[in-house]
């Protein structure tokens, strides 16, 4: 049995979402809701000790790292094939995974912090605050709540985070201009894994992603949003519209 412990269809949930629903499995969805802080309880922190979201369970054994989750899924179900069937293509395409779990989706993830996170504790009293602090496994992430709780990432780091978001849409465009998916001809993984990161670069972010400049970028969105695994993924979005809308309005 397939078990996914995931949020919303965004950023890294959304990479395992789509595969599971591309290859058409069958899987037991938990919903871990981050904004009430569902990742830090111990219950949670039992699976992933890591205390974040996505984590698959797969005959009793534990997978993390969304990455890995969706390489994971691919070899044990490879039925509907998510890998080009050359070496190259599947470098090309491991190229792009690595590129979102250490350029792209870091980058973006400090923007959307910086600026959905005050939200997330203004509910807390001070002592709440440090007890929900205290629970998470990481110190580096307890730092980054910190900063985040107040909004107080240096504006330097923020300017080269967006400045990193610019350039991984530059890149993006520069393959499309030359193949129909970023690993070549085959639709993959690395589509998968650059999907949740680009789709709201043209709302959030219309210098960097927009008709005049990007339009592969734009055309390949299209092509992502029109395929039923992509939509089916979407749909699992649990969050009312209002509280979504609350958090992009934040996000500009
Ligand atoms: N490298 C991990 C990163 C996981 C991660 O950052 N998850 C975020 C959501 S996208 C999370 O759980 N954040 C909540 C927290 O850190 O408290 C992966 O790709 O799975």
């Amino acid at each position: 049995m397939l078990e996914l412990f995931h949020y919303e269809p965004t950023a890294n949930s959304a990479k395992p979402l789509i595969c599971l629903k591309e290859k058409g499995l069958e899987f037991v969805s938990h919903y871990v809701d981050l904004h009430n802080f569902e990742q830090h309880s111990p219950e949670f922190v039992k699976l992933n000790p890591n205390g974040q979201v996505p984590a698959l369970k797969h005959n009793g054994e534990i997978i993390t790292e969304s990455t890995v989750i969706n390489e994971y899924l691919d070899e044990v179900f490879p039925e509907v094939p998510l890998k080009p069937d050359t070496a190259l293509g599947r470098a090309r395409m491991r190229i792009w995974t690595k590129f979102v779990d250490e350029y792209f989706c870091p980058s973006l993830s400090l923007i959307g912090w910086n600026n959905m996170i005050k939200d997330v504790v203004a509910e807390l009293s001070p002592e709440e605050f440090e007890a929900k602090i205290a629970r998470i496994p990481l110190k580096e992430q307890q730092a980054k709540w910190r900063l985040a709780a107040k909004q107080a990432f240096p504006q330097e780091q923020l300017d080269e985070a967006r400045r990193k978001c610019g350039e991984s849409v530059k890149r993006m465009e520069r393959t499309l201009s030359e193949t129909e998916w970023l690993a070549g001809s085959t639709y993959s993984l690395a589509d998968i894994a650059c999907f949740p990161m680009a789709s709201g670069i043209p709302r959030l972010m219309p210098e960097f992603m927009n008709e005049r400049d990007t339009p592969r970028c734009l055309d390949w969105l299209a092509r992502m949003r029109a395929r039923p695994g992509v939509q089916a993924a979407l749909a699992m979005s649990r969050r009312p519209p209002n509280v979504l809308k609350t958090a992009k309005t934040a996000a500009q």
